[in-house]
């Protein structure tokens, strides 16, 4: 349809070639350029050749006034076939950028155009929903409203991500193969069936406890953190050898919008010895709560507010990789200030990532009370000897429009999983038994063996995923769809 609609345009065009001037002679208002390109990257010394997403002027990502249009022309200057995510964003269905759901892949050297409403103001991001995530085919996508803009403070922007000089097909392959080490091991699946069952029959969430979901079963062997050993982990494509240092005022305010692009690395983010103040998750506005260190799983989008000492200093924002000693980040720093080197491997692993944040996490603007039209239970479980992952559902994932659904997912495997919806914003409403008004968000982590319950209000019409934000798992099965009955 974009295609067709594309070329439509293209005939009635004064001018078709080049691209810039036929791009001038569109009908107003034009489109805002975005180009998939290729570009070369130095990491470690080492030159590698990986995606960009950017403007005309190279800079990365969209910043977008909220209550406005997406009104974007996606460029694909590459050779390869590829297509773009708008993470965070509620647009149509066709629109999503997942691909074949329904639109298909945009060819090299070729153009699609989008127009939806961008919505309320938030930190998202986009990305490639194929291996070429690992390619670092992903920016952010922060839309702003008139009060972010006439607020006194400065904005920073940090995405982060796993970088590895091989290929994600590589990566893969390493996972499948075996090869990894892995020590967690699969419930086997009778103890799953059985597990299911007593899902099925639980109507209700538990009022208390842990509904015997929280400690491991015999047999299964401890967590289970990181699949893949990176070359590098980066905070807007640098390491902490040549770090981004973003100058600041003395006693100045700073809201940092942290994007964990990584594809498969979860980390804690570490304001040092600025308290910050943390203000929303996944680009949605939350009862601000106080901390130093803050989990963020893949997929996931934090906003922080730092109120700096008077005078002058640098700030590191790290970022620390879960259960690892690597680390990546930014330093903020004002005029003039010494700024200090820090080495990319700490001294100790950064935190292994638990639901203590979630769990005191409240929304700000949570959902009307209405009790669940549809509850769907569902496990998440995996086969590491394989390395295949999925979601196991209660029913088909089929909703009516305008209803409020639930689902209850339970972990049932010794790894984490960010499981992401699209198009929705679901509240997190349940954890581990524990009824609790918690964030409205579009991806929420379930550690191994969690219990997690969200409800969203079924208003976007289309058939939409539902996946882990780990690039591998969802690449091997952890990824299914809900659909909305007769309304597509
Ligand atoms: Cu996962």
């Amino acid at each position: 349809m974009y295609r067709r609609q594309f070329l439509k345009t293209l005939a009635s065009a004064a001018v078709v070639s080049p691209v810039l001037n036929f791009t001038r002679a569109y009908a107003n208002p034009a489109p805002t350029d975005l180009v998939i390109g290729r570009r070369i990257l130095e990491v470690n010394g080492r030159a590698a050749s990986v995606f960009g997403l950017a403007d005309r002027n190279g800079n990365p990502g969209l910043a977008l006034d909220a209550g406005a249009d997406f009104n974007v022309r996606l460029i694909n200057e590459t050779s390869e076939d590829t297509l773009i995510h708008w993470h965070g964003l509620t647009p149509p269905w066709q629109m999503d950028g997942v691909p074949d759901n329904p639109a298909a892949l945009l060819p090299g050297k070729e153009m699609r155009d989008y127009q939806f409403p961008v919505g309320p103001g938030g930190t998202h991001w986009m990305h490639a929903h194929t291996l070429q995530e690992q390619s670092l085919l992903a920016a952010p996508l922060i839309v702003r409203t008139a009060e972010d803009r006439a607020r006194d403070e400065q904005e920073v922007v940090i995405l982060l991500h796993d970088f590895s000089f091989k290929s994600p097909e590589e990566l893969l392959d390493g996972l499948k193969g075996g090869g990894s080490g892995h020590g967690g091991m699969p419930m086997d699946h009778q103890a799953m069936m059985s597990m299911m069952t007593n899902m099925h029959g639980q109507h209700q969430m538990p009022k208390n406890g842990t509904s015997g979901m929280g400690m491991p079963m015999m047999g299964m062997s401890t967590m289970d953190l990181n699949d893949i050993e990176y070359d590098a982990y980066l905070a807007n494509d640098r390491t902490l050898d040549d770090p981004e240092v973003v100058r600041i005022e003395n006693g100045g305010r700073v809201r940092l919008r942290i994007i964990n692009g990584a594809t498969a690395t979860a980390f804690t983010i570490d304001t040092g010895r600025v308290v910050g103040s943390l203000i929303a998750v996944d680009g949605i506005d939350i009862e601000p709560t106080s901390a130093s260190h803050f989990p963020i799983s893949m997929g996931q989008r934090l906003d922080i507010r730092l109120e700096l000492p008077p005078g002058s200093g640098s700030y590191p924002v790290l970022a620390l990789r879960e259960g690892a000693r690597e680390q990546t980040g930014i330093i903020l720093a004002t005029k003039g200030a010494t700024i200090k080197k820090i080495d990319s491997t700490a001294s100790e692993a950064g935190p292994v990532l638990d639901l203590g944040l979630e769990q005191q996490l409240r929304a700000s603007a949570p959902l009307a009370a209405r009790s669940p039209d549809h509850q769907f239970m569902m496990a998440l479980t995996g086969d590491m000897a394989t390395y295949t992952w999925s979601i196991e559902t209660s029913e088909p994932l089929s909703v009516a429009k305008d209803r409020r659904v639930r689902f209850i997912m339970r972990n049932m495997s010794m790894m984490s999983h960010p499981m992401h919806l699209h198009g929705h914003h679901f509240q997190v409403v349940g954890i581990n038994g524990q009824a609790l008004s918690g964030a409205v968000r579009d991806t929420v982590m379930l550690t191994p063996m969690a219990e997690i319950v969200v409800d969203f209000d079924t208003r976007n019409p289309g058939r939409w995923p539902l996946h882990c934000h780990h690039l591998y798992h969802m690449a091997t099965g952890m990824m299914t769809f809900i659909t909305y009955d007769g309304a597509i």
